[in-house]
């Protein structure tokens, strides 16, 4: 059987940490080097040939256009070689999915992208990297990863970039997909998927940019103020999020203060700060021109308004439509 040859681009994070003792719950991330790292994963005996690039060695909640920007690049030559099968991110958990959507919209789907990293530290009791790697190497070895956009591979499953999200801050099961759960499941011996390929070769659906369109998020809470609304969403910036209560609700004094900025231009996503927030639209969005983040959860709602914004979209409905994608 022929060798895959996967591209391997280190960002650093927990699956590349390390604590200083197995028994030690804080670690430092971002100490092992990818050529450090690929030296331990020969071991393993995988089917698959690697060539490892540095991008960066810290924690994820650090990574930012520093890193995109590096990242996005490398993994566009990676697709273009021929001589690359598919391409595996290491990186942190804390932003996985974030990076993960943002690649998902700015990337085409030709080839396998599988973003993957660990719960516990490479001197942990009970490493889970190695485990996620071997899994992620699967996916990307595989054909029929194509087509799918972005995935993550974190315990035994394989998510969706856009339906991914952490939702354990300890634990080696700590990832969850919403709306569709899991698109598959793998071990270092085997790979199921459900349901086929849904964007074969499709490309990318935004371009890629560094200084994207300042987008904060409101999260809102009971008895909240609408003056702290007021401070926080200015006219200085280009859209904001609403980590709404329930089904993405805010309070009518809230809300008077976001129609007053959706007139002075502001772009106004409705999300929710429910884990599996399904938000849909509402008779009041059309004259208040708010848009509903669907399955979204803020910190994506908010990078693909980002994206919207900067290709020049200012109307709510074909906002909408962005949001209603799958
Ligand atoms: N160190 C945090 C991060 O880099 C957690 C992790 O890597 O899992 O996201």
């Amino acid at each position: 059987m022929t060798k895959a040859r996967i591209t391997v681009l280190a960002t650093g994070g927990t699956i590349a940490g390390i604590a200083g003792s197995a028994l030690r719950h804080d670690y430092r991330p971002g100490q092992i080097d990818i050529v450090e790292y690929l030296s331990r994963v020969e071991g393993l005996g995988l089917e698959a040939e690697f060539a490892g690039h540095q991008i960066a060695n810290i924690g994820s909640e650090d990574v930012g256009p520093k890193v995109w920007a590096p990242l996005h690049e490398a993994i566009l030559t990676a697709l273009a070689d021929p001589e690359c099968d598919g391409v595996i991110v290491t990186h942190g958990t804390d932003t996985l999915e974030e990076t993960a959507f943002l690649l998902d919209l700015t990337l085409p789907c030709t080839k396998p992208v599988v973003l993957v990293g660990a719960m516990r530290p490479a001197d942990a009791v009970g490493y889970d990297g190695l485990r996620n790697f071997a899994n992620a190497v699967r996916v990307a070895s595989d054909a029929e990863a194509a087509g799918r956009g972005v995935l993550v591979v974190m315990g035994d499953r394989v998510f969706a970039a856009r339906d991914v999200r952490k939702v354990r801050t300890r634990s080696t099961d700590a990832f969850r997909g919403y709306p569709r759960g899991s698109i598959g499941l793998v071990t270092p011996s085997a790979l199921d998927w459900f349901g086929a390929p849904w964007r074969t070769d499709e490309v990318a659906r935004f371009a890629y940019r560094d200084n994207l369109p300042l987008v904060v998020i409101l999260y809102v809470h009971a008895n909240m103020d609408p003056d702290l609304a007021r401070r926080i969403v200015g006219t200085d910036q280009r859209g904001v999020v609403i980590a709404g209560v329930g089904e993405g609700n805010l309070p009518d004094s809230v809300r008077e203060v976001l129609i007053e900025r959706r007139k002075a231009g502001v772009a106004i996503v409705r999300a929710s700060r429910v884990d599996e927030g399904l938000v849909d639209r509402e008779p009041e969005d059309d004259p208040n021109g708010f848009v509903a983040a669907r399955a979204l959860n803020p910190q994506k709602a908010r990078i693909l308004l980002q994206l919207l914004l900067a290709d020049g979209v200012s109307e709510p409905a074909v906002m909408q439509r962005a949001f209603d994608e799958r």
